[in-house]
């Protein structure tokens, strides 16, 4: 039985990939956890009675523990998806951005050449290190221009997975994941603050309650967004080619942050209109009840206007596709969130 490690498995991409394993290997999995004075561990409660998943305590942050890890354990794959993943708190926090993104990544690279050469590394990258884009869509050729800490931090770890690879023929890849969501989506990042702020307000509205005003910041953003459910097999296809290669995941759809909002506000049933624009626009019910409103506190100090990815060669070259669809992914996440509200 094959050995894999998997960090940030409390996270919405690491319990995913667990549950992707569990399902399509006989592996066994190890998930990586950082002990906190509260437990986080609600996307992984399920998996509590599974005999081939079992917790180990690592902190990305801590080169020795990471190190031991990987002595004790001698795993045949590390996945790496503990990050420090919030765009807009890589400006708040660079240096934890910076330790987490891609020293972490450098630590665990060490680790691996020097103890257990033959296992595979997947580190998690990002459209974010596209950053300020100059040809759309953007493909595996695409320059590295990122706009935040975030960005840079992964250009950083890109550049360091290249590295290994080709100084020590590791099995490194870094794919390029465009922006995927899904239920377990944190509450700070734009779809399911509107997933989950919309289900809040359809309730509020069904029981004449007081409305909670949903605030954004630049809603005219274009994001590539899907299912991060459907990136998993993209991800462990990535592990398992005959020589490793970085690819891009993406929907190869570009929608406006806009369009998410009102999307969600259909799965609802709410009619509106809009009066204002830029920083003062706002939606209102038909009947005059303020539901959404621009708050230019949720600006960034830099932004990416536009993703789009083209991910033609995970297509051709693996055979991956995707699934869910861009109307698809709303409908679920605003489905679950009602439901979790009204549960
Ligand atoms: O922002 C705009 C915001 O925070 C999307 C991470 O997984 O994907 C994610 O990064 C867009 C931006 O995700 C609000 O300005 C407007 O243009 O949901 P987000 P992100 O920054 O694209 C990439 C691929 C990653 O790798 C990251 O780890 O939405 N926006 N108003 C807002 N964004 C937030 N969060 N909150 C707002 O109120």
């Amino acid at each position: 039985m094959k050995k894999i490690i998997v960090t940030g498995v409390t996270g919405q991409d690491g319990s995913h990939m667990v549950e992707y394993l569990l399902k399509n290997t006989d592996h066994k999995i190890y998930g990586a956890v950082r002990r906190l004075s509260v437990k986080n561990h609600e996307n992984i409660l399920h998996l509590e009675n599974e005999p081939r998943f079992e917790l180990i305590n690592m902190d990305l942050n801590d080169a020795h523990s990471m190190r031991d890890v990987v002595i004790d354990l001698q795993p045949d794959y590390f996945i790496n998806f503990a990050a420090q993943s919030f765009v807009a708190g890589s400006w708040d926090y660079p240096i934890q951005t910076w330790d987490t993104d891609s020293n972490a990544v450098l630590h665990i690279l060490e680790s691996i050449r020097r103890f257990a050469p033959s296992c595979r590394f997947y580190n998690a990258g990002s459209s974010e290190e596209f950053g300020d884009v100059i040809c759309s869509p953007q493909d595996e050729k695409h320059p590295l221009r990122p706009q935040s800490p975030y960005g840079a931090a992964k250009c950083a770890a890109r550049h360091l997975v290249r590295v290994y690879r080709e100084s020590y023929d590791l099995y490194a890849v870094q794919g390029w994941l465009f922006n995927h969501e899904g239920v377990r989506r944190g509450l700070d990042f734009v779809t399911r603050k509107i997933s989950h702020s919309i289900a809040k307000i359809k309730i509020a509205l069904d029981s004449n309650k007081t409305i909670p005003i949903l605030k954004l910041g630049n809603i005219e953003a274009q994001r590539d967004w899907s299912d991060a459910e459907d990136f998993m097999e993209g991800v462990w296809l990535m592990l398992n080619q005959d020589a490793p290669k970085n690819y891009v995941l993406a929907s190869g759809e570009m929608h406006t942050v806009r369009e998410f909002l009102e999307e969600t506000l259909k799965c609802a049933n709410i009619e509106f209109k809009s009066e204002g624009s830029e920083d003062n626009e706002k939606y209102y019910t038909l009947d005059g009840q303020l539901i959404f409103e621009v708050d230019p506190k949720f600006y960034r100090p830099a932004e990416v206007h536009e993703l789009c990815g083209d991910c033609s060669l995970a297509e051709k070259e693996m055979g991956w596709t995707r699934k869910t669809d861009f109307a698809g992914l709303v409908k679920k996440m605003y489905e679950s969130d009602y439901a979790l509200l009204t549960r």
